[in-house]
């Protein structure tokens, strides 16, 4: 039996939204604690991650406010480990399939998420070059052929599809509304490019994620924001041409915070 959980994650990051999609799928209870990456609580390192990044869980222990963590609880971090966590915590959501082979081959999905698509999508974000757009097109082509003919990444819904989406829900927002160190317009043609009939597997692929239940429950926010260019979102490209990591994060925050 799952003991106290509580998870710290912020909306605009797609490593804690991993973590919301497994709980969410696993219909586990648990109190979630919304970080403000902009401006973190001074208990939030000490107490929980001394690295100071969402997600973390704080497992096990009395029942506490979670601002207010329990030297009692466990605390964990990293949302690949996190997801395997979720998954043995609940064996009966089927996070990962029980054969063997099909447990490997998403765990190599997974693998490739880490390795190739995001990688390549922070290219797209950071550096902008036509290259990055290029590599990042070349990475989606290969996570496509990981696909079977239809389903998920392994058939049934597993960890590897929770691994991909939120990086592809963060792009699609930032690339419809131009958000990134391209210049404005590039967004549109990489999802122009996307559109193409040779990517039609993966389009496939991600309109099943975005129907699964899970990522409704846990996106509705940003995709709230996911209407195409708007003012808000024009004006705060080209107030920040400086793409560094803080600056696209405030970017996609402000854009979604706008957008409700
Ligand atoms: N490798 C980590 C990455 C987590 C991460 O980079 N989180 C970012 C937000 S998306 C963060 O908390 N950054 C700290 C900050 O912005 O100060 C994981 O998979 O959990």
């Amino acid at each position: 039996m799952p003991e106290t959980l509580t998870l710290y994650t912020a909306r605009i990051c797609p490593y804690a939204h991993r973590v919301e999609l497994a709980l969410e799928e696993a219909k586990a209870d648990y109190t979630k604690c919304v970080i403000d990456l902009s401006n973190k609580p001074s208990w939030y390192a000490p107490k929980v991650n001394p690295a100071s990044k969402v997600p973390a869980i704080a497992y096990g222990g009395p029942q506490v406010p979670p601002d207010q963590p329990s030297l009692e609880s466990v605390k964990l971090t990293e949302s690949l480990v996190l997801l395997e966590f979720v998954a043995d915590l609940y064996p009966n959501a089927y996070l990962l399939p029980v054969d063997p082979v099909q447990k490997a081959r998403a765990r190599f999905f997974i693998d490739a998420v880490s390795t190739k698509l995001v990688p390549a999508w922070m290219g797209v974000l950071r550096k902008g070059t036509p290259e990055a757009s290029q590599a990042f097109l070349d990475a989606v082509e290969f996570i496509q052929r990981l696909l079977p003919a239809q389903g998920f990444a392994v058939d049934a819904f597993s960890l590897a599809d929770i691994s991909v989406a939120p990086f592809l829900a963060r792009a699609h927002v930032a690339l419809a509304n131009e958000i990134g160190a391209y210049e404005v317009g590039e967004g549109k043609r990489i999802l122009e490019a996307l559109q193409q009939s040779r990517f039609a597997r993966f389009q496939k692929y991600w309109a099943d994620l975005q129907a699964r239940l899970s990522f409704q429950a846990t996106f509705n926010e940003v995709r709230r924001g996911y209407v195409g260019p708007s003012q808000a979102s024009l004006t705060l490209v080209n107030v920040h041409r400086d793409m560094s990591p803080r600056n696209i994060g405030r970017s996609l925050a402000t854009f979604v915070s706008n957008s409700e």
